[in-house]
């Protein structure tokens, strides 16, 4: 028969569209790179910036992205054997027994796939992920999507184009297949299978090919930030006799990315070009002098080699980053084997088969900076009319990033201790204290945990994943005598040590209990923030810290805004400081004061989303898993300052609130409440344990007049008060140039931050719920530029460089009498 021209190109052109369609997944393999689409602000998006492929999370999380296609060739032939079966049946039914919609299936089967893909997907695309993001369901990437594309477009195709097949086979070929008895199940095992495999694995193809793209789809579209390859790092590496570690701190290679090439032109392959160096751990934002390199937003990235001993051989090696703000991406060599989102908690990846014990690896890092409306913290990108890439933020630090905190390379045996989860009781009545723990370990070997005293003697000991020691006259762990036990934990021939603090915290009435006993909480909202280093982890800063903290008089601190560095806790652990622990949710709140949009709504689509809220709830996740055996952890703070008088706030905090208890039943659960969510307007403080407030009457309010200011603050606390928890002030200061005086006290001046300081007690020790008072800030901070802000924030009562300001005498005659 003639064949029409156009029909043959027709042909050509769809056959060509079919072959780089089937050659998409070998681009996705070659490159191994999954590039996020960009952000189009709105609150209908036509593309998102990614989609959310936390369903998947569980398929992939422990597969190294080197692995990806293996990984997805295991999913795509599952799922299409899984429908050519079905289809199978369907299609024999549907052959074999004519019914009548017969013609209306065809017909309906062929209008939805022959349809341009283009014209068809798209439109369903853009309504899936619209209507996950509204309803908060994931629709598209995500299992459900994957089935509901089957049910619309693989099944009924296959179904169709099997009893198509199915009718060309002799009917009298079944009858023949039964006259020895069998049924219709017979014939079609006899008969209809074998006759049809070429039909089952042209369907098979098929549907190969679309479960694929489907799997591709939600890859390519997902921003590399939203998925955490790695396993999240909870064990803070140590060495024993079973472990060896090496901290990889010093000099870096480093290059900055503003063209966002380094995934493209695949920077991890080779040494870094450049020649530049750059200090691990340390912002990288202060050790240049050049401002767009201080203010660059996007990628950057370090390497190094490391020597891997060849003693090593036969061990399980594994590379950990204590903090990559605010996401990353590892290689080992030239495999990708870690993915992290969140700035301020460690991730590792098991990278026993990408090294060669004895030989030097090649480690790169990219991390990145940008923080979007699905980031927690959020902000918002921009390019400025000169073209340069501007991040916004909504909250007061500076946006500092780079390698914060250490990279470490270690090694334990094969079968090995992975993560250890204490909780303890303390009885004042008899003295008995109570360590209940739990051990998950990998690989063969026998469990068992030993508790030691300071002196080294085992004053308890079990066998087993999990248990509860009995510790007869405990010595209780406390400010005043932070005692520690460690527990020696031993699975095969690995042994970790973890320090162990015996106490309790509760919440009763209006009261926080420790072992029992009412504390008054006295120090600090600090930063982990100095100059040079930003807020690169510094051993110097933090033993200077603790120092004032001890030489003030101080017994807490708050971690604002994020979790701190893993020797920042061990520290307090030791030194006895109570540590409100807080997850790096800040700046939610979108209207705020110089910083956010007047009216500005800030939950909900097209804001804090239900990206965020993902993200978030990692982040909470991860703060919980990796400090959750802290003595000196008293509480969680789930966030600090959100907008909690708009409504939709208490459905954006109610399941992070539960997700706290249930990971951590053990500690209340508290956030930093704004100045715009007084009571009466504040929607969310009945979901929590104690009420902590932020409050500047004198500074923000009333300025300049600390006697209206007087008053007003305790009018607030005291309806806060008739709520009957306890109250924790958790932020209260003004800002003072160092050096600046003035009689009578103005503001800025030493003399007025004193004042304030001093006013604010006052009316603290008024009134029998407040539990507690943290002088924001503990020192002076970088912020972003702003006309507010000269040099930063000066509310520290240190200044940048840890020396007193006036204040700090104040604060030390007042805490130290209180101690007595
Ligand atoms: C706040 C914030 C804190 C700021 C402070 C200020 O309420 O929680 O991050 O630095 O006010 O000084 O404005």
């Amino acid at each position: 028969m003639h064949e029409p021209a156009w029909f043959r190109w027709a042909r050509v052109i769809g056959l060509t569209l079919l072959g780089l369609f089937a050659l998409a997944p070998v681009y996705v393999m070659l490159t191994s790179s999954l590039k996020p689409l960009p952000d189009v602000e709105g609150a209908f998006r036509w593309f998102p910036s990614h989609i959310t492929v936390s369903p998947f999370v569980d398929m992939w999380s422990t597969i190294p992205l080197g692995r990806y296609l293996v990984n997805s060739i295991i999913v795509s032939t599952t799922a299409s054997v899984a429908s050519v079966v079905i289809a199978l049946l369907a299609a024999y039914a549907v052959s074999r027994y004519r019914f009548r919609g017969r013609q209306v299936f065809s017909i309906t089967v062929l209008s939805t796939q022959m349809f341009p893909g283009i014209l068809f997907l798209l439109p369903l695309f853009v309504i899936f992920v619209n209507l996950s993001q509204v309803s908060g369901i994931n629709l598209y990437g995500s299992r459900t999507g994957l089935i509901i594309t089957y049910m619309t477009f693989t099944l009924p195709f296959a179904i169709w184009m099997l009893a198509a097949y199915l009718d060309t086979i002799p009917r009298d070929l079944d009858d023949a297949a039964k006259v020895d008895g069998s049924g219709p199940m017979g014939a079609f095992i006899r008969v209809v299978i074998p006759a049809a495999v070429p039909g089952i694995v042209a369907v098979l193809i098929y549907a190969f090919m679309t479960s694929w793209s489907e799997m591709l789809f939600a890859s390519v579209l997902t921003n590399d930030s939203t998925r955490t390859l790695a396993v999240g790092a909870v064990l803070t590496p140590q060495e024993s006799r079973s472990r060896d570690c090496r901290r990889l701190d010093g000099l870096w290679r480093f290059r900055f990315d503003p063209g966002g090439e380094g995934i493209t032109e695949r920077w991890w392959r080779g040494p870094l070009r450049g020649g530049r160096e750059m200090a691990v751990p340390a912002s990288y934002n202060d050790l240049v002098t050049d401002a767009a390199e201080r203010e660059h937003v996007g990628d950057v990235w370090y390497q190094r080699d490391v020597w891997v001993p060849a003693a090593w051989a036969g061990q399980r090696i594994v590379l950990r980053c204590g903090a990559a703000t605010h996401n990353a991406a590892v290689w080992a060599g030239e495999v990708q084997v870690a993915q992290h989102a969140g700035g301020y908690t460690p991730f590792e990846a098991e990278v026993t088969e990408h090294v060669c014990c004895g030989e030097p690896l090649r480690v790169t890092v990219r991390v990145g900076n940008e923080l979007t409306m699905e980031t927690i913290p959020p902000g918002v990108a921009s390019r400025s009319a000169s073209g340069r890439k501007k991040q916004r933020y909504f909250h007061d630090f500076f946006n500092y990033a780079g390698l914060h905190r250490s990279v470490w390379l270690y090694a334990t045996p094969r079968s090995y201790v992975a993560d250890i989860s204490v909780g303890t009781a303390f009885d004042p009545g008899t003295g008995t204290g109570q360590v209940s723990y739990r051990i998950e370990a990998a690989g063969a070997g026998a469990t068992s945990v030993r508790l030691r005293d300071a002196k080294g003697t085992v004053v308890a000991q079990g066998t087993g994943a999990g248990g509860d020691l009995t510790v007869p006259a405990a010595l209780p762990w406390s400010p005043d005598d932070p005692h520690l036990y460690r527990l020696d934990v031993a699975h095969g021939d690995d042994q970790y040590q973890l320090p162990v603090g015996i106490r309790t915290v509760a919440v009763e009435g209006a009261r926080l209990l420790l072992n029992g006993k009412p504390v008054m909480l006295r120090g600090f909202g600090m930063h982990e923030d100095t100059a040079l280093r930003g807020k690169g982890h510094d051993d110097a800063r933090m033993v200077r810290d603790f120092a004032l903290l001890d030489w003030i008089g101080a017994n807490s601190f708050r971690t604002s805004h994020y979790p701190y560095a893993e020797e920042v806790l061990d520290y307090a652990d030791r030194h006895g400081l109570l540590v409100i622990d807080e997850a790096p949710a800040v700046g939610l709140h979108l209207s705020l004061g110089d910083m956010g949009d007047h009216g500005a709504r800030t939950f909900g689509p097209g804001a804090i989303g239900t990206a965020a809220a993902a993200a978030h709830l990692a982040a909470l996740g991860e703060l919980i898993a990796r400090d959750r055996n802290h003595p000196s952890v008293i509480a969680w703070s789930i966030a600090n300052e959100p907008d909690t008088a708009e409504p939709a706030a208490r459905d954006y905090f109610a399941p992070l609130v539960s997700a706290a208890r249930e990971l951590d039943a053990t500690r209340p659960v508290c956030f930093a409440n704004v100045a715009t969510a007084p009571p009466g307007a504040d929607v969310v403080t009945d979901l929590f344990d104690l009420i902590c407030v932020n409050r500047y009457y004198g500074w923000y309010a009333e300025s300049g007049d600390l006697s209206t200011a007087e008053r007003e603050l305790e009018a607030e606390l005291r309806a806060w008060a008739r709520r009957g928890q306890p109250i924790l002030v958790t932020e209260f200061g003004a800002d003072a140039l160092p050096g600046l005086h003035s009689v009578p006290p103005v503001m800025w001046s030493e003399e007025y931050q004193a004042a304030l300081i001093e006013m604010s007690v006052r009316v603290f020790r008024r009134i029998p719920e407040i539990i507690g008072e943290h002088v924001w800030s503990f020192a002076d901070f970088s912020t972003a530029q702003a006309v507010h802000r000269p040099g930063g924030n000066h509310k520290g009562v240190f200044t940048r460089d840890r020396q007193p300001k006036a204040v700090a005498w104040l604060l030390r005659d007042l805490w130290r009498n209180d101690n007595q």
